[in-house]
């Protein structure tokens, strides 16, 4: 299977995050990369390749330009301010926003939707070479060239909004890649998200629109990150009414209840039409994973190959999260070869 994967990721190097009342080490260190990359090579299925890059427009396409602005010069304007530190947000704006506050401490939070985050030296081009690598992986699948491609995201994306960062993500890496196939003949597209949490970023991107499908399975929000979002009660809303679908499920779920939603996933995508899947693949259901209170193994990542591959459609994987250190990189391995080992 074809890889896209930037090394510019290890120029985002979070210190720390916010948790508990407490900074700790930040939990999408650059190792989780390079474990999930050494994993498949040493299988020798995997092509690996940089992303070429493709700019800007993609990624414009899902968000706006002033949050761009802000997230390319947001650590420079934190420095400039006399600010110790990484940029975090100690506050976030309501929907709808107001206006723009002028003081950096005020613009991180208007463009924030949680505040365990931070932006740092690096973070930018961090983040910009993870888009490259989706958009990469949605042309290579739009025009052709295979069934499939992985883009090895790091920092991950599902938690971003068109204009708020948050969750460990900047851009959208998943949704910038559904809207790339929607703008190169991709008729329907469905986003299946299988990371342990909520892709909050991605339902509200796609929650009013028609022609992408947002279904997900994840940790019950009254239990876990990212809490106010993926209830099963959000469907969507005007034409996008009923192209949204939430199957949260209880702590200790295990394989047969993950996969069994996973199925239900897949038959609403069939019956949406898409043509395309793109699948937010997030290790973090593991049982071992720190941030999980899932009981998924890694057959399980397998056996959830196997399903999507039966589906039967192109297949545009994006990595998002997964944080315990000996399973991400055989997890991700067992998920991609089961899918390339089931096509017809
Ligand atoms: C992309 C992604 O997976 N982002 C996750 C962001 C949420 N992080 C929440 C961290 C909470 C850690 N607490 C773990 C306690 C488990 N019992
Ligand atoms: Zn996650």
């Amino acid at each position: 299977m074809q890889v896209f994967f930037s090394e510019t990721h290890k120029r985002h190097q979070p210190r720390h995050e916010f948790i508990g009342g407490a900074l700790v080490p930040a939990f999408d260190r650059p190792e989780r990369a390079e474990q999930i990359a050494g994993a498949l090579q040493q299988t020798g299925l995997f092509k690996f390749d940089q992303p070429t890059d493709l700019g800007m427009v993609p990624i414009r396409a899902i968000h706006e330009q002033d949050y761009l602005d802000f997230l390319s010069t947001a650590f420079k304007s934190w420095q400039a301010a006399g600010l110790e530190g990484s940029p975090m947000a100690s506050n976030v704006a309501g929907s709808p926003k107001g206006p723009r506050p002028e003081y950096i401490e005020g613009v991180i939070g208007y463009y924030a939707n949680s505040c365990e985050t931070t932006i740092d030296d690096g973070t930018w081009e961090g983040a910009y070479a993870s888009a490259q690598s989706a958009i990469n992986a949605a042309r290579y699948v739009t025009t052709g060239q295979g069934r499939s491609a992985f883009a090895l995201c790091r920092p991950p994306g599902h938690h971003c909004e068109a204009t708020r960062f948050g969750g460990y993500c900047y851009l959208n890496n998943a949704a910038i890649a559904a809207q790339y196939l929607r703008d190169h003949g991709t008729a329907k597209t469905a986003i299946l998200d299988i990371d342990f949490h909520h892709g909050n970023g991605t339902q509200a991107i796609f929650y009013d629109r028609a022609d992408v499908f947002y279904g997900s399975v994840h940790g019950d929000p009254l239990l876990t990150y990212p809490f106010y979002k993926g209830y099963s009660n959000e469907t969507g809303t005007g034409v996008g009414a009923e192209t949204t679908m939430n199957l949260p499920l209880g702590a200790d779920a295990g394989n047969d209840e993950w996969l069994a939603a996973i199925t239900a996933l897949l038959g609403a995508i069939d019956s949406f039409g898409a043509d395309t899947i793109v699948v937010s693949l997030g290790v973090d259901p593991h049982h071992s994973d720190p941030q999980s209170n899932f009981q998924v193994t890694t057959d399980g990542f397998s056996r959830a190959g196997h399903l999507i591959a039966n589906a039967g459609k192109q297949t545009v994987i994006i990595m998002e999260g997964g944080y315990s250190a000996d399973a991400i990189g055989p997890c991700v391995a067992a998920f991609l070869q089961a899918l390339d080992d089931t096509w017809p």
